[in-house]
């Protein structure tokens, strides 16, 4: 299959005044990140000024050194325009990479190139991908195709696989996790010789981009590929078995990163069998890759996925912070635990795990979702920066750097053992991504974990620049769409934080009931006068997880942020909000009107015709028409089961069915 550039598609540049730097460079030899940066700028050169670029020993337009700086680390760079030349420096090949990149996204997003040299070095020392791909080629929630690492149990290279790690060094992520989480039947097996030198090749790609790779592993593989009894991580034969199996697979990928595990979580095995921790299991893994600088990143998306919706006492939000917070201290130092933004899955709108701001003396990795599992399935725009600048900002109030991007980037511990981690929404579709405008989740997701500081307004603007138009007013009717289809997207959905209310399993479309009765633990407690799960005091207690006054303030219905009314408090629904609607006009309301902003978004983007490439255009069109049907559906459902629910009508007579 065909596939497209995404953001490095070096379109036809005119007018643009560094042109004549592009004519001749200087690189050093010898460094693979060094290579791939020139073959990057001899690309670029081609596409943007369509001509051939040339090494030269004098006189380069363009030049990459090596430097010796330390305030730069491993993959700091610094950028400046001198004299006659553009000049990159950097104390490693790797850095020379992302100062190109920089170089390059500068240039086409036609911004300046200083004399005063622009420093930069990335905030999160791990920047990484994970993969929810299977070893048959279907990849769990995604929505852009098939894998293009992976088909009917074979692993597979293409060119397709340099592309992907451009890609992803151009926005600065450094690691990815090629196999999904739940690793099951032959994907168990790719820690054997059976896969290794085929992951060996990959990562051979990988690293001339600055990528490590890295897998997900199978828990009980001692029992499923080598013939023990148990995976007990306390058992000298299994520990003498993940010895003996990462010195194998070591030897054969010796900069293989480490292992992602997902273990006594929705099926998976894990420690509890045998009467352990989450701790025995990790740090059993964890020392038989130390010998060769591995890392185990162990996530800590455990809760009981069998409960009894009769049941008010237990709550799936406490699930992490119960189960990990009394191992604060015991992981490994190569331990990293990989925490999820929220206490339940990603939703649209969910407060930030208390995990964070929890755990002292433990590394942690946050762990957001590119792919759109329940943002819109990259059918709907839902452009998620905004979404991660809230969690990343979020004052956890713990010690003096207590914001998320502060913790998981070890600044506030002073480590280098953490960072973040988005579930990937590539797959092998064309444009990558599904929906053209989910690339925009991809660019921007390494670009926040680059920095964290950074504008999701400023993200889209360069993105919109590299990927779709130079034309300022399209450029400028973009950035409004994406900016508003977050909130767009939330106001036709479950509302004010309940969550859920989507058909089970594959998590499309609404029902409001859909898991109402079920036993995943995901409940909004509706009937005819109110609806909500108290997780107050009174309720689970799960407000009192948070620090201080963050615990006050979700505990208290009436501190309470709003968006959040409903996942903390149950509710009548004649409560008045501070708008001075009922909770139920609010319902009411928002589901209106966010189905008419996406009616709104189809004008908006037959503004820019023209002023995109084809075949975008057409493709995020026919998106969008799918988006407003889609969204009305959802209004009605919505406003219709709260209207049959409450008997209330709606105060401006609006159809409701
Ligand atoms: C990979 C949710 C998804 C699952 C996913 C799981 C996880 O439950 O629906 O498909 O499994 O999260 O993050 O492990």
């Amino acid at each position: 299959m065909e596939w497209e550039q995404a953001w490095l598609a070096y379109r036809p540049l005119k007018g643009c005044i560094y042109e004549r730097f592009f004519r001749k460079c200087q690189v050093p030899w010898g460094d693979p990140c060094a290579q791939s940066a020139l073959r990057e700028l001899t690309q670029a050169a081609k596409g943007l000024f369509g001509f051939s670029m040339r090494t030269v020993a004098e006189d380069p337009g363009i030049i990459l050194a090596f430097t010796r700086e330390p305030s730069l680390g491993d993959e700091g760079f610094c950028l400046s325009a001198e004299g006659n030349a553009l000049i990159v420096r950097a104390n490693t090949g790797k850095g020379l990479l992302y100062g190109t990149y920089a170089l390059l996204h500068r240039v086409i997003c036609g911004q300046e190139i200083p004399a005063k040299p622009l420093r930069e070095r990335p905030q999160n020392p791990l920047r990484m991908l994970n993969h929810w791909d299977n070893i048959d080629g279907s990849i769990e929630r995604g929505y852009s195709g098939r894998s293009f690492f992976m088909k009917d149990n074979e692993l597979f290279l293409s060119d397709r696989t340099r592309d992907y790690a451009r890609l992803l060094a151009s926005v600065g992520i450094n690691a990815t996790v090629l196999n999904n989480v739940n690793v099951k039947g032959n994907a168990t097996w790719l820690i054997d010789e059976k896969y290794l030198p085929r992951l060996r090749e990959i990562e051979n790609i990988f690293a001339e981009y600055g990528i490590s790779l890295y897998l997900s592993l199978n828990f009980a593989a001692p029992m499923e590929l080598g013939d023990l009894p148990s995976a007990d991580p306390l058992a000298q034969s299994v520990i003498d078995w993940w010895q003996a199996r990462m010195a194998q697979v070591y030897e054969a990928i010796p900069r293989l990163g480490g292992f992602l595990v997902k273990a006594d979580s929705e099926g998976r095995p894990g420690p509890f069998t045998y009467g352990r921790t989450h701790a025995d299991g990790a740090n059993l893994l964890a020392r038989a890759v130390k010998p060769y600088g591995g890392r185990i990143l162990w996530r800590c998306f455990v809760y009981n996925c069998q409960q009894d919706w009769r049941d008010r006492k237990v709550d799936r939000a406490r699930a992490a912070f119960d189960n990990f917070m009394p191992l604060d201290g015991l992981f490994d130092e190569n331990v990293i635990l990989q925490i999820k933004n929220g206490p339940m899955d990603f939703q649209v709108r969910e407060p930030v795990n208390p995990l964070f701001g929890g755990l002292q003396h433990t590394n942690m990795m946050l762990e957001v979702q590119a792919a759109q599992e329940y943002t819109g399935q990259q059918r709907h725009v839902c452009y998620l920066a905004p979404m991660w600048k809230q969690i990343l900002s979020f004052h956890t109030l713990l010690g003096q750097k207590d914001t998320v991007a502060q913790l998981v980037s070890g600044e506030a511990q002073g480590n280098t053992n953490g960072g973040m981690a988005a579930v990937s929404n590539t797959g092998d579709d064309a444009n990558w991504t599904g929906h053209d405008l989910a690339g925009a989740n991809l660019y921007a997701f390494g670009r926040l974990a680059w920095d964290p500081s950074l504008s999701a307004e400023g993200i889209a603007r360069e993105w919109i620049a590299l990927a779709l138009t130079h034309d300022a007013a399209a450029a400028k009717t973009i950035e409004q769409i994406l900016m508003r289809s977050w909130p767009v997207y939330e106001s036709y959905n479950a509302p004010l934080g309940i969550g859920w209310m989507c058909n089970p399993h594959e998590h499309y479309g609404p029902s409001v009931d859909g898991y109402e009765y079920d036993r995943w633990g995901t409940y909004h407690r509706a009937d005819h006068l109110g609806i909500g799960v108290d997780r107050s005091a009174q309720g689970t207690g799960y407000a009192l997880l948070y620090n201080g006054v963050l615990a006050k303030m979700y505990d208290d219905v009436d501190a309470c942020p709003e968006e959040l009314l409903l996942f903390f408090h149950h509710v009548p629904f004649a409560r008045k909000l501070s708008s001075g609607k009922t909770v139920l006009q609010h319902i009411y309301d928002t589901h209106f009107d966010g189905a008419a902003q996406v009616q709104g978004f189809i004008a908006q983007w037959e503004s820019v015709q023209g002023a995109v490439p084809e075949p975008i255009y057409t493709r995020v069109l026919a998106r969008l028409q799918e988006q407003a049907e889609n969204a009305r559906e959802w209004r009605d459902v919505i406003n219709t089961y709260f209207y049959r629910l409450t008997l209330i009508p709606d105060e401006q007579g609006r159809t409701i069915y």
